[in-house]
């Protein structure tokens, strides 16, 4: 077999990334219905064709202008690994806030495959999607896939195929600024270039390609730190010599001159995205059903409201940790007793046969007893609470939780996302359990 492929899967979260690289690779990344499950990057292996192929699973991430520890896992590897080839997972429901992403990926690297996932949702929605037109407009290959469904990947492989092996070159089309934006991009570019042939980085360095110098010019005219910190650490182009740094200087003033300041550089090139993904959509989608979302926002206003959010959330989780707790009783004795039951059978069987009475006491008392127990009181709450959970996390509520949440959990330098990992976390302990079951013991 000759040499392996890199593939990477990023996209926003929550589109089906996991569940794609699942499908393709046979393991079993944690999928779930909320945003911000994979939070390191997974690696897997898949044979296709007789040709062998890793694939990686990043962490999802809305923008490479990213800020929590997961979303920069995922932009180094995006900006700085060199895989073979990127295919960037999409939302088909909310195609145009998914192209953001894509836009921000094609501006460093060429080697993309665009996967339109989650088209049964869309389907639901009647929201139709014109995947050739979209492949033409953005100038690279476009799959629609049901990640769900094994079957819908078949197409995906043979696209990741062609573009590893060269029969399709993808080129995306370019994100060309507003006049003085290119004149700047093009100063800084060219005087970074000149620095690297002065170096001594060779020629064909991944990093000294047109399209990622480009990249990093409008980064050193943004000026956003974390980015710079991490160019700088896996490239090896030195962005902070003089010459640089004039060049940045200058251009700068010219933007300002021409009513760009620093603080709204970014929100041109952010809106120019935009813009397009707009004008992008509105080409390639057709919505059957005009007002597909608008029972979705309603509900939003409601659920996650000031005045209603919380006390909602409350009474939901309320409610499911009391059906819980309060449900599980009943199971939890008909284990116990069926265990005891079992229990004194076995006393008397060792009595019978003449069991030492050290042994019996470590076998029956000591191991079954324990581990009966112990089934008895964590088994029946699980099967409850996980059932419950899933159902919240199908109507699609757990976003909406840590949505709520994430205002608070920021006062503890955490995200909002931690509130759904807290809510297992409490049930698993379920302190009234061991309550219950010490009313057995006693007994
Ligand atoms: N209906 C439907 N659901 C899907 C499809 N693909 C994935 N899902 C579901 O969408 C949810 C999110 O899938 P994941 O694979 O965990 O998404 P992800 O992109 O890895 O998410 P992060 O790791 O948070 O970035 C899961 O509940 C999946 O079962 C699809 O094609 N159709
Ligand atoms: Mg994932």
């Amino acid at each position: 077999m000759s040499k392996s492929y890199t593939v990477a899967l990023a996209g926003n979260p929550n589109v089906g990334k996991s569940t794609i690289f699942n499908n393709l690779t046979g393991m079993h990344q944690h999928t779930g219905n909320w945003p911000g499950k994979t939070v390191a990057n997974a690696t897997g292996e898949a044979i296709i064709n007789n040709q062998k192929y890793t694939f990686v699973d990043i962490p999802g991430t809305y923008s490479i202008m990213s800020n929590s520890e997961e979303e920069e896992i995922a932009r180094d590897y995006i900006c700085f690994s060199n895989p073979d080839v990127t295919i960037i997972v999409v939302d088909s429901t909310c195609l145009e806030r998914n192209l953001n992403l894509v836009f921000q990926i094609t501006e460093i690297t060429t080697k993309v495959i665009l996967c339109v996932n989650l088209l049964d949702e869309a389907k639901k929605k009647k929201i139709k999607i014109d995947l050739e037109k979209l492949s033409d407009l953005l100038g690279i290959p476009v799959v629609g896939t049901t990640a769900k469904n094994k079957n819908t990947l078949e197409n995906l492989k043979k696209m990741v195929q062609k573009v590893c092996t060269g029969e399709i070159t993808p080129s995306p089309k370019k994100l060309i600024y507003e006049k003085a934006i290119e004149k700047a991009i093009t100063k800084v570019k060219a005087v970074l270039s000149e620095d690297i042939k002065d170096s001594n980085i060779k020629e064909n360095n991944k990093y000294t390609s047109e399209k990622f110098l480009r990249w990093i010019s409008i980064k050193l005219i943004d000026g956003e730190e974390k980015i710079l910190e991490s160019i700088k650490k896996h490239t090896k182009i030195n962005i902070q010599n003089e010459k640089i740094k004039l060049a940045v200087k200058q251009v700068r003033e010219e933007l300002k001159e021409n009513g760009i300041k620093s603080n709204n550089f970014k929100d041109k090139i952010v809106s120019n995205i935009l813009n397009k993904a707009e004008k992008i959509c509105k080409n390639v989608c057709t919505f059957e059903n005009k007002d597909y979302s608008n029972r979705d926002r309603k509900l939003d206003k409601i659920l996650t409201s000031k005045k209603f959010g919380i006390p909602i959330m409350i009474l939901f989780l309320a409610l499911i940790f009391w059906i819980t707790i309060v449900g599980a009783n009943y199971p939890s004795e008909v284990l116990f007793n069926f265990f005891a039951y079992i229990q004194k059978g076995l006393i008397n069987l060792a009595n019978i046969i003449k069991m030492p009475e050290w042994l019996s006491n470590m076998l029956i008392k000591g191991i079954y007893q324990t581990l009966t127990w112990v089934i008895s009181v964590m088994l029946p709450p699980m099967a409850i609470f996980f059932p419950l959970f899933t159902f919240l996390e199908d109507l699609g509520y757990l976003p909406r939780i840590a949505f709520n949440m994430d205002k608070f959990f920021k006062k503890a330098c955490c995200t909002g996302k931690q509130m759904i990992t807290m809510c297992m976390g409490v049930t698993k302990r379920h302190f009234l359990r061991i309550k219950h079951v010490s009313k057995y013991i006693h007994k």
